[in-house]
């Protein structure tokens, strides 16, 4: 396999091409004792001084852009030293297979430093985000059989498709307020809405209203905290928090303040179901709450955790993935009514049966996946080495922290051809999908919200594109923002217009 391995070769300085052919040398020699830990190119001996270029960089913002510079510089692995962060970074699907083929059953992923200081600091649970170890994975497992099992998923199907139709609702109240037959908007703010609605609603059992005019200023707060508490995270990534808040920085204080107001909506939803769930008659499917409640096998304080956690989690995820989406497919030609033609095709073949339904609509499923591709959430996923293991003909030894660099693997050219175009269909064609898509990571410790968030991007996609041409400006080329996770880089104004008129 690794023979036939193709180099990321860009053109730019001479000095790449010496790294891209020394690295080519050494992938070809695979035969041969793999290079020793020592060997890795990269600038792994300043962490300091590197931590001090990255933040004149405004590198804390241009994460990926730096990223995708080093891999240019130093080929497809290498090591980096920022701050205390030691890692190894790679991005070639095969070598992420070879990582994650060894991850065992406690996987673990790099600390978000800062939550857990909070969590800490206000004598707070960890959810099964945080967590480790056995604990970690008997959590796990109980809240899997909740949100990521297909009995799981066929419970709140119905639940995210009439969220889907209420977003349809609105947009059309927005149209007929506009007199222009269509409705032109930064859309940010409205899916955000849209999302906490779907979460809360397959969480609590409850519509919290969030798609009518008038909206609870809590949920709005909500929404906010979220966006700010990950904007201060990131940050807090290199410079340890403990620092933060001993000199009482403000980074550390908008933190908290972010965290706390989090908790405290989650909290009062939590306590809302909490109480009702005493006076319940019927045996209708309420939401995960009160399923895990009833069970009674996790401490009620893990449950409101992760609860917690899977709300917070739930909002900027998947309304930032399908803002990407609508703006793709508003400018990829042709794509959409291809799309379009696939659902109305499927939607007529299975009324509403939801589950035939989502069964009939890969070319959707596809676009996407092909919207991670080019806008992942995460711009890596990583995992820390249990024992000696070879990537890339490289010899790395247990205990290191190896990083898949997702954003930059989905815009190299040797894994994704013409990695510029937004094509759904080079997901189903004949083509290699081994361990491309990593979207929401692998294994046991992928993303817990997986389905929900899959389940209700495609319903939401369904109605829009049964109801609407979704337009944009198609001069404006948007760029993204590392804040934690990718943002665009400026507002993207879209276009919904009903195919009715
Ligand atoms: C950020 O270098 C960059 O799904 C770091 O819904 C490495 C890293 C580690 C963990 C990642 C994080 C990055 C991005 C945000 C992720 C997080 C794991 C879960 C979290 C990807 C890539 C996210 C957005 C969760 C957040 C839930 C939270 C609000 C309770």
């Amino acid at each position: 396999m690794l023979l036939t391995r193709r180099l990321f070769v860009l053109p730019s300085t001479s000095g790449l091409l010496n790294h891209s052919l020394a690295s080519e040398s050494s992938a070809v020699v695979s035969n041969q004792p793999p290079l020793p830990y020592e060997h890795l190119p990269g600038d792994w001996k300043k962490g300091w001084r590197n931590l001090y270029h990255f933040w004149r960089k405004d590198g804390f913002h241009n994460m990926h852009h730096l990223m995708m510079k080093n891999y240019q510089r130093f080929g497809p692995i290498y090591r980096e030293t920022l701050g205390t962060h030691d890692s190894v970074f790679i991005q070639h699907p095969e070598d992420a297979a070879a990582l994650f083929q060894v991850e065992g059953i406690h996987p673990e992923r790099l600390r978000i430093q800062p939550w857990y200081e909070y969590r800490d600091y206000r004598n707070k649970r960890y959810g099964v985000l945080l967590k480790s170890g056995e604990d970690w994975r008997c959590q796990r497992l109980i809240l899997n059989r909740e949100v990521l099992s297909v009995a799981g998923m066929n419970r709140f199907l119905p639940l995210l498709d009439s969220v889907g139709q209420d977003f349809v609702r609105r947009v059309y109240t927005q149209v007929e307020r506009s007199d222009r037959g269509k409705w032109t908007a930064d859309l940010t703010n409205e899916l955000f809405r849209f999302a906490l609605e779907s979460i809360c609603y397959v969480l609590y059992g409850q519509r919290l209203g969030l798609l009518q005019d008038y909206i609870n200023p809590e949920s709005q707060k909500f929404i906010d905290s979220v966006t700010l508490m990950f904007h201060t995270t990131s940050p807090m990534l290199y410079i340890p928090p403990r620092l933060l808040r001993l000199i009482n920085s403000s980074i550390w204080t908008d933190h908290v303040k972010a965290w706390d107001s989090i908790f405290n909506h989650a909290d009062r939803c939590i306590q809302g179901i909490y109480s009702s769930l005493r006076q319940r008659t019927n045996n209708t499917y309420s939401g995960v709450l009160s399923s895990l409640l009833l069970q009674d096998q996790l401490p009620l304080e893990d449950i409101k955790a992760s609860i917690t956690e899977l709300m917070a989690g739930g909002v900027d995820t998947t309304s930032m993935t399908l803002q990407w989406a609508m703006y793709e497919l508003a400018r990829a030609p042709g794509v959409q009514e291809k799309l379009r033609a696939e659902v109305l095709a499927a939607r007529a073949a299975s009324g509403s049966d939801l589950t035939a339904l989502l069964k009939r609509i890969p070319l959707v499923k596809a676009a996407l996946k092909e919207t991670l591709r080019l806008h992942p959430v995460a711009i890596t996923l990583q995992r820390y080495t249990r024992r000696d293991t070879i990537l890339h003909n490289h010899m790395i030894p247990p205990g290191t922290l190896v990083q898949v660099g997702l954003y930059a693997m989905g815009r190299n050219p040797d894994v994704f051809p013409s990695p510029e175009q937004f094509s759904p269909e080079r997901w189903l064609g004949g083509g290699s999908t081994h361990f491309r898509g990593l979207g929401f990571g692998f294994g046991p410790r992928q993303c817990i919200g997986r389905r929900i968030a899959e389940m209700e991007m495609q319903l939401f996609l369904i109605h829009v594109l049964e109801n609407f041409k979704i337009e944009t400006n198609r001069m404006a080329e948007v760029g993204t923002t590392f804040n934690l996770i990718i943002f665009p880089s400026k507002p993207i104004q879209l276009t919904l217009r009903p195919l009715s008129l």
